[in-house]
C-alpha cells in the first residue's frame, strides 16, 4: 500500500514568489504574477490573464515543475475563474525529440473539462502520451514543456484565470 506521499507531489503551488520561476506566460499579450488569494492549496495562486484579439493564452509549466513526471501517472491542477466565460483549453507536451512541428508534440484535447465561474480541477493521465504522428510516446523522462493553452478566440476583454496546486499523482482524483 502507496503512502499518500507516494501517490502526489505537488509541482508548483505559488506559496513563494520563486515559484514563478514554475511557470511562464504562452505569449506576450499575457501577463503571470503570484497573488494572494484564489488559492487551492495554501494562501497564494497564480493569476493569468490572457488579453482579447489572439486566438491563444494561457501558460507553460516550466523549470523544476517539469522534473520526476516519469514517476506518476496524472497531471492535476486546478483552474479558479471569477468570470462566467465559457473558456476551453487544450494542453500539449513537449520532450527532448519534440521539434517546431506539430506531429513531434503530444496534443491533448479530448475529456478536458470547460472553464467557467469558480473552481474547475483538471486531471489528464499523462504516463502514455501518443506524439500526434503516432511514432512513439513523450518520454516524461525529458520533458522539456507542457503547455495549457486557452482558446481565446472569442473574448471581449482580458480573460483571467487563477492556477494553484499543480501535482501528480498516481491514482485518479475523485470526481
Ligand atoms: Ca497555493
Amino acid at each position: 500500500m502507496a503512502t499518500p506521499a507516494e501517490e502526489a507531489k505537488v509541482i508548483a503551488d505559488f506559496e513563494t514568489e520563486n515559484d514563478i520561476r514554475l511557470v511562464r506566460r504562452n505569449d506576450d499579450h499575457v501577463t503571470i504574477a503570484i497573488v494572494e488569494g484564489h488559492a487551492t492549496s495554501g494562501t497564494h495562486s497564480l493569476k493569468v490573464s490572457s488579453k482579447e484579439g489572439n486566438d491563444y493564452g494561457g501558460f507553460d509549466l516550466a523549470g523544476a515543475a517539469l522534473q520526476g513526471w516519469d514517476k506518476y501517472k496524472y497531471l492535476v491542477f486546478d483552474l479558479t475563474s471569477d468570470s462566467d466565460v465559457k473558456m476551453t483549453f487544450h494542453l500539449e507536451a513537449q520532450d527532448a525529440k519534440t521539434v517546431s512541428t506539430y506531429g513531434t508534440r503530444a496534443s491533448i484535447k479530448e475529456g478536458l473539462p470547460v472553464l467557467g465561474k469558480g473552481k474547475v480541477t483538471v486531471a489528464v493521465a499523462v504516463a502514455n502520451l501518443a506524439r500526434n504522428d503516432g511514432s512513439d510516446m513523450i518520454d516524461l523522462s525529458t520533458l522539456k514543456r507542457f503547455r495549457c493553452i486557452l482558446e481565446t478566440q472569442s473574448i471581449k476583454e482580458p480573460y483571467v484565470t487563477y492556477l494553484d496546486n499543480v501535482r501528480l499523482t498516481t491514482v485518479a482524483p475523485a470526481k
